[in-house]
């Protein structure tokens, strides 16, 4: 016996469709009671996933709306229960309107993500398709959704899974040497372990290999833009949002504190971070912002140091370039093309180095391409399946350690529950990731996650 829940699923702004959701048990039988239609006598009859238009009534008995219903039966619907969704006119008003309605007719409110775990506590999916709904939802590239939408058709489970048999077949395996003490392992068999192991290995090193950039893709790549002043950061900055979002002015030293902005740039989200020129100064306040954007160079995986090629180099801006080497990425943008050829070469020690004019948007693109380049797809990582979350790249890891584990300790020749308790650990890790074998707490915190209404 499941209650049934209830949720407005669209955002809570006017707009042309809006839609109410119901799942559980009684979820046609309480849609019945606030929706009429000329179609059928009741929803009782209602052919699955067809729309019926009719009226839906408020909790006081008068129609609200004029909208459209379908029910799908468990166990073939999303949430593997019986199930009914409003199709209403997207008014705030009219939903919740509509959702107080099914309230009276006995629906109660969903939690976050009380849908999707419906779904998962039926089987309808495993737990890295679920959190692949949250990665669809939250996508902010057309690459993140693509990725998402591959876990959603569970890309990531289908790998793990064979990795999982295979390893349940050794151990079935070496339990029967366990059980018949006088059966040796044979040469044959041992090779046959050891080649399992060593896929298996291949398999999760390689899909761990993807995490860092699963986590660009999820989280984007914290920027810096870092230079002394008036090299045109801040100009930098807005040619990249495309809008005037930071102060630019002739007067050094006018960005004071660190101004944080996200951007697309070559397909790659960066969490950029324009700074106080750096130089030496005697002003308080820019002093404190000279030390941020310090600290921001030294937190940030990309550093991009920002030269005036109309002028020559100076020792502040030989202060950039060893401010730029601790960063993992950076890319030199020699600024002002507009003005004049530079006035000198590339700084050396840069990972990319851009020609471009901030005021005219001149060379912009080859600022994305060595984004792109630096960051954006590669080979090794298919967009479908590649991880992107860290609880699942934390059990992958668990996995791929203890079946390392066991492939030592076979090559060691230990006895086989010594082996047999690693590969037991490896399973169940991978159990983990897709939810086979997992704890309730951490399925509550990773629903927890979700927004009302999926
Ligand atoms: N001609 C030219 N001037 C620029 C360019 N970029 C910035 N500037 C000018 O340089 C000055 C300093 O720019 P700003 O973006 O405030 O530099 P910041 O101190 O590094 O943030 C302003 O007068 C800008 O108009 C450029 O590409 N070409
Ligand atoms: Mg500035």
């Amino acid at each position: 016996m499941s209650d049934t829940i209830a949720a407005i699923s669209t955002g809570n702004v006017i707009s042309a469709i809006g839609i109410i959701r119901l799942s559980g048990d009684d979820a046609i039988n309480i849609a019945n009671k606030v929706f009429k239609t000329k179609s059928i006598s009741s929803l009782d009859d209602a052919e699955d996933r067809k729309l019926y238009f009719g009226d839906l009534y408020n909790a006081e008995g008068h129609v609200i709306d004029r909208c459209l219903c379908t029910v799908s039966r468990g166990p073939g619907s999303y949430t593997g229960e019986n199930t009914a969704e409003f199709q209403c006119h997207g008014s705030p008003v009219v939903l919740n309107e509509g959702l107080r309605s099914l309230f009276k007719a006995g629906a109660r409110q969903a939690l976050a993500g009380e849908f999707t775990k419906r779904a998962f506590l039926n089987g309808r999916m495993d737990l890295t398709q679920a959190e692949a709904v949250i990665d669809l939802i939250d996508a902010e590239t057309p690459l993140a959704a693509e990725n998402a939408a591959g876990q959603l058709g569970r890309s990531i489970g289908r790998k793990t899974d064979k990795i999982y048999d295979s390893l349940v077949q050794m151990i079935s395996h070496f339990q029967a040497v366990i059980d018949y003490p006088d059966e040796d392992i044979d040469d044959f068999s041992l090779l046959n372990y050891t080649a399992t192991l060593e896929s298996a290995e291949t398999e999760l090193e390689r899909l761990l290999s993807t995490f860092d950039r699963g986590r660009i893709m999820r989280e984007g790549v914290p920027a810096a833009i870092i230079g002394r002043p008036n090299t045109g950061k801040s100009s930098l900055l807005n040619a990249i949002l495309g809008y005037d979002r930071a102060i630019v002015t002739s007067i050094a030293g006018t960005t004071r504190d660190t101004v944080e902005e996200k951007a697309i740039v070559g397909g790659v989200v960066l969490r950029l971070a324009d700074t106080a020129g750096l130089r030496k100064t005697e002003d308080t306040v820019e002093r404190l912002g000279v030390r941020r954007a310090r600290e921001a160079a030294e937190t940030a995986r990309l550093v991009i140091a920002v030269f005036d090629g109309s002028e020559p180099i100076t020792p502040d801006d030989r202060d950039v370039i060893e401010a730029a080497k601790t960063a993992e990425y950076s890319v030199a943008v020699i600024n002002k093309t507009d003005i004049r050829q530079p006035l000198f070469d590339a700084p050396e020690g840069f990972d990319r180095v851009c020609r471009l004019s901030a005021k005219t948007g001149e060379g912009l693109e080859g600022f994305g391409s060595a984004v792109k380049e630096l960051f954006g797809e590669n080979a090794a990582a298919v967009p479908g399946e590649i991880l992107t979350n860290a609880r699942q790249a934390e059990a992958v890891g668990r996995a791929l350690d203890a079946v390392r584990q066991a492939k030592e300790a076979l090559a060691a020749g230990m006895t086989p529950d010594a082996v047999l308790s690693v590969a037991e650990a490896a399973c169940a890790a991978l159990g983990e990731l897709t939810g086979r074998s997992v704890k309730d707490d951490i399925i509550t915190d990773i629903f927890s996650r979700f927004c009302v209404g999926k």
